[in-house]
C-alpha cells in the first residue's frame, strides 16, 4: 500500500462559485487528508511552470490568464493511490465529457465557458505530483 502525495486547485471558477468546501468535503469523504492548504492569487511564474507541458498550445496563454485571474485554493492530499484516485473523482478535462457523480460532471458548465474552467486540478502522475508540490510549497 502506497501513500501518495497529489496537488489540488480548486481553480478561480471553483472558488468564486464557492466550491472550495465542496471540493475538500468529497476528498475527505473518499479518506484523503489534508497536509497542506493555501489560498492565493497564483503569479505568472508558478504558473509558467506548473503548465510547462503546454507552452505554446493554443489554449495556453488563455489558460495562464484565467488561473491568474483571482483566488485558488491549493492544497497537498495525501491517501492510498490519491493521484489516480483524485483524477477519478475530478472526472474528464472537459466538462462536456465529464461523467455525472464527478466534480467537473456535477458542476462543470460547458456552456459560454472555455474548457479551462474546469473548476479543479489534480497532478496526473506520482512525479507530477512531486514537481507540482514543488513548485506551489516550496518550503515544504
Ligand atoms: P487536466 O487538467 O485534466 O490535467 P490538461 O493537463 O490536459 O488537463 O490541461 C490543463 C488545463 O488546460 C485543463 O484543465 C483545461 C485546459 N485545457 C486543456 N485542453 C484544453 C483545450 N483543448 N482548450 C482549452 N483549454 C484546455
Ligand atoms: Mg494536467
Amino acid at each position: 500500500m502506497t501513500i501518495e502525495r497529489s496537488l489540488v486547485l480548486v481553480k478561480p471558477d471553483g472558488f468564486q462559485r464557492g466550491l472550495t468546501g465542496e471540493v475538500l468535503r468529497r476528498v475527505e469523504a473518499k479518506g484523503y487528508t489534508l497536509s497542506v492548504l493555501a489560498i492565493l492569487t497564483p503569479t505568472r511564474e508558478v504558473l509558467a511552470q506548473h503548465y510547462a507541458e503546454h507552452e505554446g498550445k493554443p489554449f495556453y496563454e488563455p489558460l495562464l490568464e484565467f488561473m491568474s485571474s483571482g483566488l485558488v485554493t491549493a492544497a497537498v492530499i495525501e491517501g492510498h493511490d490519491c493521484v489516480k484516485g483524485f483524477r477519478a473523482l475530478a472526472g474528464a478535462t472537459n466538462p462536456t465529457d465529464a461523467a455525472p457523480g464527478t466534480i467537473r460532471g456535477d458542476f462543470g458548465r460547458d456552456w459560454g465557458t472555455a474548457v479551462q474552467q474546469n473548476i479543479v486540478h489534480g497532478s496526473d502522475s506520482v512525479e507530477s505530483a512531486t514537481r507540482e508540490i514543488g513548485i506551489w510549497f516550496p518550503q515544504s
